[in-house]
């Protein structure tokens, strides 16, 4: 059986009666993502709360935690990698406990096990950012309590939730996503530019994703960035030697079995004739719509055209 992923809520607190965090986390209970159950918890807004899941991984593992809590004042969604080692508490939790500027351990600051820059957080719902501000009250502590006891690198950290959301539940299941997939594999792309026109190339047969258009490119080997990356698997792919020219952007694309980052690089032919290794076709390209695009590559031919397109108006 696949370990199960924990989602921990919190109950109302303060002047609040209800607590979306918690309303998640009992509605995530039993739910299946990536082949992993979610059990979930609510949470007494106290320090039992803030222990219960250091308790927890006394007696079980998980793959993923992720904690989930209520921003009264944020406008957006917060993906906490930072637990602060101090409380200090504007009013006294649900035990009536109140801690003022103290430290929990002494020892230091932590830091959540997610890495935000692999996931493509501006297709998440509802625009969360990245924070280093869990706040200095039961939110802070639980994560601070749960990473102190986390000894391997059970991906785990703390979403605050604003409390007005579109979807609070999606984005909860998308992070949880998010933990549970393979880490980035970095993936050089070029947009081999030439008249005003851009290549798209068709994957052999014989390839995996055969019939599909791509921009030919491949993985980085080690110690290459993107330009190195191009120059090489160009070469290896199409028998053309090219230089690289600008930076286009970065996407992210999640493969289901992989996860890729595709540094998209302009490229300008300098030599060589063209002779196809892994495609059975190429084709020089206007518009983003004139092939069927393997993954997000009509998106990023869609950025080409367009900015192909103020190269001809602004040359
Ligand atoms: N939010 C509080 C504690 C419980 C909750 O949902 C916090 O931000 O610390």
């Amino acid at each position: 059986m696949a370990k199960p992923v924990l989602v921990t809520g919190f109950e109302p607190f303060g002047n609040h009666s209800v607590n979306i965090s918690g309303e998640i986390a009992r509605e995530l209970d039993g739910h299946e993502i990536r082949g992993h159950n979610i059990q979930s918890h609510v949470l007494s807004v106290d320090y039992e709360g803030s222990m219960l899941t250091s308790q927890l991984l006394d007696e079980s593992s998980f793959a993923a935690i992720i904690h989930l809590g209520l921003a009264e004042n944020a406008p957006f969604p917060r993906i906490e990698i930072r637990a602060k080692d101090i409380l200090d508490f504007r009013i006294p939790d649900n035990s009536g406990r109140q801690v003022r500027e103290t430290h929990i351990s002494g020892k230091g600051d932590l830091f959540s096990t997610i890495k935000p820059v692999d996931w493509d957080i501006d297709t998440m719902i509802d625009s969360p950012v990245v924070s280093d501000d869990a706040g200095e009250y039961l939110c802070n502590e639980t994560l601070y309590r749960t990473l102190m006891k986390i000894d391997d690198n059970t991906p785990c950290f703390f979403l605050h939730l604003p409390l007005q959301q579109s979807d609070a539940k999606g984005l909860v299941l998308q992070c949880i996503d998010r933990m549970l997939r393979p880490p980035c594999i970095d993936v050089g792309a070029g947009a081999i530019i030439h008249d005003g026109k851009f290549l798209a190339a068709r994957r052999a047969p014989s390839e995996k994703h055969a019939g599909w258009w791509e921009f030919p490119g491949g993985k980085f080997e080690e110690g290459e960035g993107a330009s190195e990356c191009l120059v090489r698997e160009i070469r290896e792919e199409l028998e053309l030697d090219i230089s690289t020219g600008e930076p286009i952007g970065e996407w992210i694309f999640d493969h289901g079995d992989v996860v890729v980052r595709l540094h998209v690089m302009e490229c300008f032919v300098n030599g060589g004739t063209m002779k196809l290794h892994v495609h059975d076709r190429v084709q020089w390209c206007d518009g983003p719509d004139e092939v069927d695009w393997l993954g997000p590559d009509r998106d990023i031919a869609a950025a080409i055209s367009a900015r192909l397109q103020l190269h001809r108006q602004h040359p």
